[in-house]
Formats: C-alpha cells, structure tokens, sequence
C-alpha cells in the first residue's frame, strides 16, 4: 500500500502506516486502554478537518544511562541496523521518522544524547517542547532502572507539568528470559506505575517490539497533537463568535448594553 497524501511529500514506507490504534505492551502499566482513535480524531481525519496537520511534528527525547542501549534502540527503529560498535556522532542529535497515521502525514523528531549522559549534566534545551520522554533502562542492571527516576525528573523539570507523554523501556530483552525477564518486568511495571508512565520491553538486537513501541508513541503523540489543535481551532472560534463584544453599527446601545454592561461601558 502507497500513501495517497503526495501533496504533502514522498509516500511513507509502508510499516509506517498507522490506521488502527497500536497497542499497548502490558495492560498493567499503559497510559491508555483504548483500541481505537479518539471519535473526534477519526473524524477530523476522515475530513481532512485538521488545519496545519500536515505539518505536524512532536519531539521525543530518549534518556538513560550511559550503555543502556538508547542509541541502539533509535538505530534499530530508523535504520533498521543494530551495529555493536556504534558510537553517536557528536552533534548530530535527531533523526525524523515519517508517519501516516489515520491518513495523515506525521514526524516524530527522535532526539538522541551525543554522550553527555556519561557526565549526567544534559543540556536545558534537549529536553525542552518534548512532547514524548522516554527513560530507557537496560534489564540486565537494576540500577539502570533506579536512575530513570532522575533522568524523568531532569526532563520534566524543563517542560510544563501534565505536557509529556513518559515512556519507561527496559532494553536488551533478548539477553533475558523466562523468571529473570518477569522478575525484572515486574519491578519495571511497579516504577512504571509510579511515574505515571508505560512500560515496554524491547531488543535492539533482535528488534522485538521495537516497531510496535515507537508505533505506539506516534499514535499517542499524534492523537494528542489533533486534540490539542481541534481544541485551539475551537475556543479561537467561540473568541470570534462572541459577538456580544462587538458593537454593531446601527443597532440599537441599550440592546448591547444590557446583555454586556461592561464590556461597553467607557468611551
Ligand atoms: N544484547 C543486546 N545488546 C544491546 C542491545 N542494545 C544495545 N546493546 C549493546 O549495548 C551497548 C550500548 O549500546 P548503546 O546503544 O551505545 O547505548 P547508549 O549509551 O545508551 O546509547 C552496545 O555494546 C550495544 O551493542 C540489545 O537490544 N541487546
Ligand atoms: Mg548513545
């Protein structure tokens, strides 16, 4: 399948084509239990009602120790590669992955550290405007998992309050399995519920999940985008509408007057 949307740039590839609502990974700790588009959404989509649309974008940022795979996970998911021996390239920071999403052109700006987390001192301007965090931790290494709660407050810290959607991603699931992999699942699930965030497992390596995850924060990311903006368009419109503000030219003061007695009062 092709996208039809050419007015609006190349077709994306087809396993970005969003047209039901993905997924979550555990019922347990998800942000939202639904299966399927917001009606409101839908129907602006179907419509074509959605204003600048076309040009929307959110930025996700991508935080956690240092070797707990972040780089590996955007890799996997944009590039398709996972290289052992990747290394980030100092000041190139974010790759954009083009999406479809209810017939709908859509980016996501993945924004990866160059390093910096080695010195835990990330710039202020990384994670301002994200729309997404993701707090990556490696199940291998409890610890990891310790410090996403940090690295969620130093994110959170530069964006308003209730703005961010917060992913928590234990990576490199290949190299656990069975108990160990449900033991630490578990914890995860139960630090994932405290920080109001949900929870995935994911692999790099193997790429399980990986598509379905970052296919998950595009729909959530987009449906809030088309909230938001239907809900802007709207109150602009009650603004506009309220035509209780203005004075018609001819019509009789008193009328105005009584139903707005300040808004008229001087001059
Ligand atoms: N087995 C396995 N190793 C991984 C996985 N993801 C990353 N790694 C390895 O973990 C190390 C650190 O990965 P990297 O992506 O550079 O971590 P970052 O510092 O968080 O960006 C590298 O040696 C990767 O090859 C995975 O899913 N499975
Ligand atoms: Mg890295």
């Amino acid at each position: 399948m092709r996208s039809s949307l050419m007015p609006f740039g190349p077709p994306v590839s087809r396993d970005r084509v969003i047209t039901s609502f993905p997924k979550w990974y555990m019922p347990d700790a998800c942000l939202q239990l639904k299966e399927h588009f917001h009606g409101q959404v839908s129907a602006a989509c179907q419509h074509r009602n959605m204003g600048t649309i076309g040009l929307k974008l959110s930025k996700v940022v991508v935080v956690g120790d240092l070797y707990v795979g972040k780089t590996s996970l955007i890799h996997r998911f944009c590039k398709n590669v996972f290289d052992r021996d990747y290394k980030a390239t100092i000041g190139v920071d974010f790759e954009i992955e083009r999406f479809e999403i209810a017939g709908i052109p859509y980016s996501l700006q993945i924004w990866d550290t160059a390093g910096q987390e080695k010195f835990k001192c990330i710039a202020s301007a990384y994670y301002r405007g994200a729309q997404v965090i993701i707090t990556a931790f490696d199940l291998t290494d409890v610890q990891t998992l310790e410090h996403t709660r940090q690295w969620l407050a130093d994110a959170l810290r530069e964006n308003e309050p209730g703005s961010c959607f917060v992913f928590l991603v234990g990576t490199k699931k290949d190299l656990l399995s069975g108990t160990a992999c449900e033991q630490a699942e578990a914890e995860a699930v139960r630090l994932a519920n405290e920080m109001q965030a949900e929870y995935w497992s994911v692999s790099a390596k193997t790429g399980e999940n990986v598509k379905a995850f970052f296919s998950r924060v595009a729909a959530l990311a987009f449906e809030q985008s088309v909230l938001q903006d239907l809900e802007r368009r709207s109150s602009a419109r009650r603004q506009v509408g309220d035509g209780d503000l203005i004075r018609v030219e001819g019509s009789p003061p008193e009328t105005q007057e009584s139903k707005r007695p300040s808004a008229l009062g001087c001059c």
